[in-house]
């Protein structure tokens, strides 16, 4: 894309405050006449300099300048960044001067990788990426942010996208020699290509989940009568005191929360007040709030006290409460186990909060009952819903064009590839991609 009639763009890159190194990042036509502002020369392509930037004949910080030439930088512009101290008036004073310039804007929340997408450095998959990498908590959520800048997605759909079009190619070719017959031979090999396109895409919508869940995390709800040791259990997860214990029943009355590494998917885990019948006005607004948490949680921990033999009224009684998954935790088992007999094995198990070792088993268990296959592995390649949906309406568009008659309608199945075609390229950012760019640019307003 040619540089002329851009603003040349600046901005902050670094986060806001003090800090030891801030850089500034420009880009655009104007980028290499930034040093001069300052009296220094701009270092080579792809080079970098040590310089003191001057203004009024006075040195505002000594800075290490880096310069690359459009088109091998980020943004496909030419850019210059100024890695300067991270003091609040060198970065004031730096950005002022820059901002005066004729020609130089500041740079609006992710405008610098809006320019990248837009001079082909990077697709829509590749920009969501990145967006990813920028929220990231856990490692895995960082190599599945990597997976996809570089390419995971990309690669596959292209290849998938280009098939299809050649498909509806041939499809249309007979429109125009309607009466003459398609060799059996040609259409089933156009049948087996469109049947290996369902079932790749199959492989890949049926794997449970896992990107988005890696990506978006799980929010897993603590609900349990009183006393039965829901904040003790969260301040063991949490490893420090985040919630009050206490041997008084009702102790908890709002909801206390806390975040977890699972196994690689961030988990929001959520302590509320304890249910029972006889409470006041306070605690029955945090017992109603209780339950609307566990209404949206992907997993609802029932802790029950198994030491106390009424547990298994207990669970009942939850039971009628929500209707999300569940797994039953029977606590203070250093106590005791009342009523064993109720127990069920595969979505129960008995621990002691006060055990690390039990603690330990505990989160095991989170991390397998929430990640399907247990393969949070980075491997999945859809990681949010758009991906998905455009997966699936290519998959419905491709089961459609097999149910047509490839002989007397090619016009009808042509349209169902071309169905198929557009799906996918709305993953990528080739269309339909206006209303998406601000969404997912809002995830980089670093510094601003
Ligand atoms: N022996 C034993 N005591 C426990 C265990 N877990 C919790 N307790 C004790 O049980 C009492 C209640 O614990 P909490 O964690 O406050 O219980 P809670 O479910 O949050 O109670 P509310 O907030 O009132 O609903 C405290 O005295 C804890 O020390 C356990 O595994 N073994
Ligand atoms: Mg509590």
């Amino acid at each position: 894309m040619s540089q002329a009639g851009h603003k040349t763009i600046f901005a902050i890159a670094t986060p806001p405050g003090r800090s030891a190194i801030a850089v500034i990042r420009v880009s655009g036509p104007l980028a290499g006449d930034v040093p001069a502002l300052f009296g220094a020369c701009c270092p080579s392509a792809g080079q970098f300099s040590v310089a003191r930037l001057v203004l009024d004949q006075r040195v505002i910080d000594q800075v290490v300048l880096l310069f690359m030439k459009a088109p091998f930088s980020s943004t496909g512009e030419d850019v210059c960044e100024i890695h300067c101290h991270g003091s609040r008036a060198v970065i004031e004073v730096f950005l002022a001067r820059i901002g005066a310039e004729y020609g130089f804007a500041m740079a609006q929340p992710g405008e610098f990788t809006r320019r990248g997408f837009m001079s082909g450095k990077m697709d829509l998959s590749g920009v969501e990426g990145l967006a990813d990498l920028i929220e990231a908590e856990t490692a895995i959520q960082l190599h599945q942010a990597w997976a996809q800048i570089d390419g995971a997605l990309r690669a596959p759909v292209m290849v998938w996208r280009g098939e299809l079009v050649g498909i509806a190619a041939q499809l249309e070719a007979l429109i125009d020699f309607a009466d003459e017959d398609l060799p059996a031979s040609v259409e089933g090999a156009l049948r087996t290509s469109t049947g290996d396109l369902q079932s790749a895409l199959a492989s890949h919508l049926d794997d449970g989940g896992v990107g988005e869940l890696v990506r978006d995390g799980v929010t897993i709800t603590l609900i349990g009568p009183t006393n039965a040791g829901k904040s003790t259990i969260l301040n063991a997860l949490a490893g420090r005191s985040a919630a009050i214990v206490s041997e008084e029943a009702g102790t908890t009355r709002d909801i206390i929360q806390i975040r977890l590494d699972l196994g690689g998917v961030p988990a929001t885990i959520l302590d509320t007040a304890g249910i029972r019948d006889e409470s006041g006005t306070i605690e029955a607004e945090g017992i109603r709030r209780s339950v609307e948490a566990a209404g949206f949680a992907n997993l609802v921990l029932v802790i029950l006290d198994g030491s106390d033999s009424t547990w298994p009224m207990a669970r009942d009684k939850i039971d009628q409460l929500t209707s999300q998954p569940k797994f039953y935790i029977l606590n203070k088992a250093d106590k005791g186990l009342s009523a064993p007999n109720a127990a069920a094995a595969g979505e129960m198990m008995s621990i002691s909060a006060k055990d690390p070792v039990d603690i330990g088993k505990l989160v095991k268990k989170l991390a397998k009952l929430l990640v399907p296959l247990n393969h949070a592995d980075a491997s999945a390649i859809i990681t949010r819903q758009r991906h998905r949906q455009a997966m699936q309406e290519a998959q419905d568009a491709l089961g459609r064009a097999l149910g047509h008659d490839f002989h007397n309608a090619p016009e009808m199945a042509a349209e169902d590839f071309r169905v198929a075609a557009v799906a996918l390229g709305r993953i990528t950012g080739e269309i339909d991609v206006e209303e998406l760019l601000e969404s997912i640019f809002s995830a980089f307003c670093i510094g601003k």
